[in-house]
């Protein structure tokens, strides 16, 4: 036998997911408490693959995409190992093996998909006893955004009440239905190659120096609420609207950091170009942008194709992939 089944190991599979309304900041560094709520996508596409065994050596070894873990990759990993072992009263170290679809390291959401396999697979590996909502805690705790991608559909993640253990308690994400929506977002990836500055470091240097950033903060929460209005009414155009205008908000506030923060490139603002002509000829399509180039249209799935063939004919460097409403994470049966 092996897989899930098996003592001490298991498999589990993620996915991304895009923010509609973005976590952008924390109040608390330490335990991954954010300042605002936030509402995603989970996709369809670029899922991660994560195994988890345990093993008789003397340290974590981890394997990401077929290549030794090292530095701060490493040590991300085998702190929130460190986190489950604690909780499940461990002390086997693990192999972890992890496999990305989709590009790592370049605003698609690849740690939140990375993750929320972990999370689900390393839970498993140790038996810690632990239901969805607590696997959205413990996600959380090794990326921000990881804590959404345990859940399919859209997903809202609480900021919470209050710091420590009663934040800690509180901050979680949960689905919120509304799938009869089920909208297609095409993602127009411009650049495959990993960021400068990582989003950790932005959204802290953000919130530590920029004069925009809780005017953004506020209008986030503004935002968080009619999001969800939106959705339960099917309401396709203010979701694309609140999800373009809190994404452009989010990059205004790092823009305005000191030294200021820019992701978007040329061809991130040819293709934010061509989403204002695609909605000036009557199709609705709204664009988001996470912490890289790459940019998210999101629109009607009659519409898609039309959106595939507008963003292609920005130039060659568009490579634009379709997803849809994708499943949340899951252990693979072994
Ligand atoms: C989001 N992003 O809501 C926002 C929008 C990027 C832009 O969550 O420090 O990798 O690990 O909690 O989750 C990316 O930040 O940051 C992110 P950490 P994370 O999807």
């Amino acid at each position: 036998e092996s897989g899930a089944t098996d003592a001490d190991a298991a498999v589990a599979v993620a996915h991304p997911n895009i923010a509609l309304v973005k976590y952008w900041g924390k109040r608390d560094e330490a335990l991954f408490l954010p300042v605002t709520g936030s509402l995603s996508m989970t996709l369809d596409i670029y899922p991660t693959t994560t195994a988890v065994r345990l093993i008789d050596e003397p340290a974590d070894v981890v394997v990401l995409n077929g290549r030794p873990a090292v530095g701060e990759a490493y040590t991300r990993v085998a702190r929130f190992l460190d986190l489950v072992r604690s909780r499940a009263h461990r002390t086997e170290h693990a192999m972890v093996v992890s496999t990305n679809a989709g590009p790592t390291g370049a605003g698609l959401a690849s740690s939140a998909s990375g993750f929320a396999a972990l999370a689900t697979a390393a839970a498993a590996a140790y038996r810690l006893d632990a239901d969805d909502r607590a696997l959205s805690r413990l996600a959380r705790r090794g990326s921000g955004s990881a804590s959404r991608s345990i859940f399919g559909g859209f997903v809202v993640w609480h900021a919470g009440d209050g710091d420590g253990t009663a934040g800690d308690l509180s901050s979680y994400a949960e689905p919120i239905g509304g799938e009869a929506l089920d909208p297609a977002l095409v993602v127009a990836v411009v650049d495959h190659a990993s960021k400068a500055v990582s989003s950790r470091d932005a959204m802290r240097r953000t919130v530590a120096t920029s004069p925009f950033y809780r005017p953004w903060a506020d209008s986030s929460e503004i935002d968080l609420v009619e999001m969800q209005k939106a959705i339960a009414r099917q309401d396709l155009p203010a979701v694309g609207e609140i999800a373009e205008r809190n994404a452009l908000g989010m990059h205004a506030s790092m823009l305005a950091a000191r030294p200021g923060i820019r992701y978007l490139s040329p061809q991130s603002i040819a293709v934010l170009d061509a989403v204002l002509a695609l909605r000036a000829d009557g199709v609705a399509a709204y664009a988001t942008i996470d912490a890289g180039p790459n940019v998210t249209v999101l629109c009607a799935r009659a519409d898609a194709a039309r959106v595939t063939a507008a963003l292609r004919a920005v130039g060659d460097f568009v490579d634009p992939r379709t997803a849809h409403l994708g499943p949340g994470a899951t252990l693979v049966p072994g």
